[in-house]
């Protein structure tokens, strides 16, 4: 509410304006009047303080580790600097799974674990990032590499989940996802088993002689197999790393988090 408008409110509740009103015989109007003018402003102001009050939970919220319920673009930045868990948001409606990240859900309000660090902390080249969703039961992923040299032999995106004591470990690759290994345990079987896999590609396979661009893997992911319903306020973790090997340099992997160390994600 505007200032003058708000003074005018508080012109109502004065002991004047109520003097001046009555000596034209209108008390009771008066007090009819006054008592709606000093309700209002009551709940105005009620209502600024309950605005004061989101504002500074927002702000709290975006430094601390729940902070992912705000913008996803600040948070995510925050997080993947602090290493705080992600606050994943459900998407509005299932992705359609064809690598292609169009959906109005991956570029609004995904979680993004910002890109792919090294060992030491520094963002590594090719450059890597991940965003994440989720739907009923599901959990939706998507893969950028930015790669020039299209390998599917060799181009790797490992992601590790884990929840209850069970974890899972999955491998995506330029034509989608890869075999899971036995030893690689029951959860990542039923997981492989049960996800739906995209892939985009932008480059030519297994030929040196160009300059490729990306490829783009987006996955829908069953979450029982880890004992999650796939139901908001349920937390899991995640660990992916990317390995690229650049014409004429040695093989670089990066990653966000590792299954030692683990990101944190939270469904909301
Ligand atoms: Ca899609
Ligand atoms: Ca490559
Ligand atoms: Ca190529």
């Amino acid at each position: 509410m505007r200032g003058a408008s708000r003074s005018r409110l508080r012109g109502f509740c004065s002991l004047r304006t109520l003097a001046r009103a009555s000596r034209g015989g209108l008390l009771a109007l008066a007090l009819v009047v006054v008592a709606f003018g000093c309700r209002r402003t009551r709940v105005v102001a009620r209502g600024r303080a309950q605005a004061a009050t989101s504002r500074a939970s927002g702000a709290s919220g975006a430094s601390g580790a729940s902070g992912a319920s705000g913008a996803s673009g600040a948070t995510s930045a925050s997080s993947a600097r602090t290493g705080a868990f992600l606050a994943v948001p459900r998407a509005a409606a299932p992705p359609r799974i064809d690598g292609e990240l169009d959906e109005v859900s991956w570029s609004d309000a995904s979680a993004r674990t910002g890109p792919f660090v090294g060992a030491d902390g520094v963002q590594v080249r090719p450059y890597s990032d991940a965003r994440l969703l989720w739907h009923e039961g599901t959990l939706d992923l998507a893969l950028y590499a930015a790669d020039q040299d299209l390998r599917p032999a060799s181009d790797v995106f490992v992601v590790v989940l884990a929840a209850n004591g069970k974890r899972a470990t999955l491998r995506f690759g330029p034509r989608g996802l890869l075999p899971v290994a036995e030893l690689e345990g029951a959860e990542s079987g039923a997981l492989a088993a049960g996800a739906k896999v995209g892939v985009d590609l932008d480059g030519t396979v297994d030929d040196a002689s160009d300059d490729d661009e990306e490829w783009v893997v987006e996955a829908s992911l069953p979450l029982a197999p880890l004992g999650l319903r796939g139901a908001a306020g349920e937390a899991l973790t995640i660990a992916i790393e990317r390995c690229d090997t650049p014409k004429g340099a040695p093989t670089v992997c990066g990653r966000s988090g590792t299954p030692e160390r683990p990101r944190s994600l939270r469904l909301r």
